[in-house]
């Protein structure tokens, strides 16, 4: 009896099954024929030149400014008088030759240091005309100072 009742739930399933089987066939062959729309791309794509074009583009220009200290009794920038113009962005790369030196513009909330024998790289965008004094926080007092004019 088990058994029966077992056989004729598959027989009604496949019944159902087979009814239904032309829907499906037409659901099927409706999805062959329309695939789905492609996925959208959004935003741009970017070539890699593209990329590092914009990537230069938000460094400006590399400016080098050297952090001398070898004649013990000589401390200078080299350059220590730098020009920019309004809206100028420059990346420095500061590099001290033996010793910690800063290169520090108070008014423009620059510090930035870089260890012996070291290069450090940051980047500035020049936005308010002036003329800034820049320093050394250690060796100010030895005469290692310059001048930033932005105008
Ligand atoms: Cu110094």
């Amino acid at each position: 009896m088990k058994k029966y009742i077992v056989i004729s739930a598959l027989m009604l399933t496949i019944l159902i099954a087979a009814c239904s089987s032309s829907e499906a066939t037409s659901n099927q062959s409706d999805e062959i024929s329309s695939p789905p729309a492609p996925a959208k791309v959004t935003g741009e794509m970017k070539t890699e030149k593209e990329l590092s074009a914009q990537a230069s583009a938000e460094r400006g220009k590399l400016v080098e400014v050297q952090m001398l200290d070898g004649n013990s009794d000589n401390y200078v920038y080299e350059p220590a008088n730098l020009t920019f113009a309004v809206g100028e962005t420059i990346t420095f790369k500061i590099t001290s030759e033996s010793e910690f030196h800063t290169f520090t513009i108070d008014e423009l909330d620059i510090y930035e240091t870089a260890d012996g024998g070291e290069s450090f790289e940051f980047t500035v965008t020049f936005e308010t005309p002036g003329t800034y004094k820049l320093y050394c926080v250690p060796h100010e007092t030895l005469g290692m100072i310059g001048e930033v004019v932005v105008q």
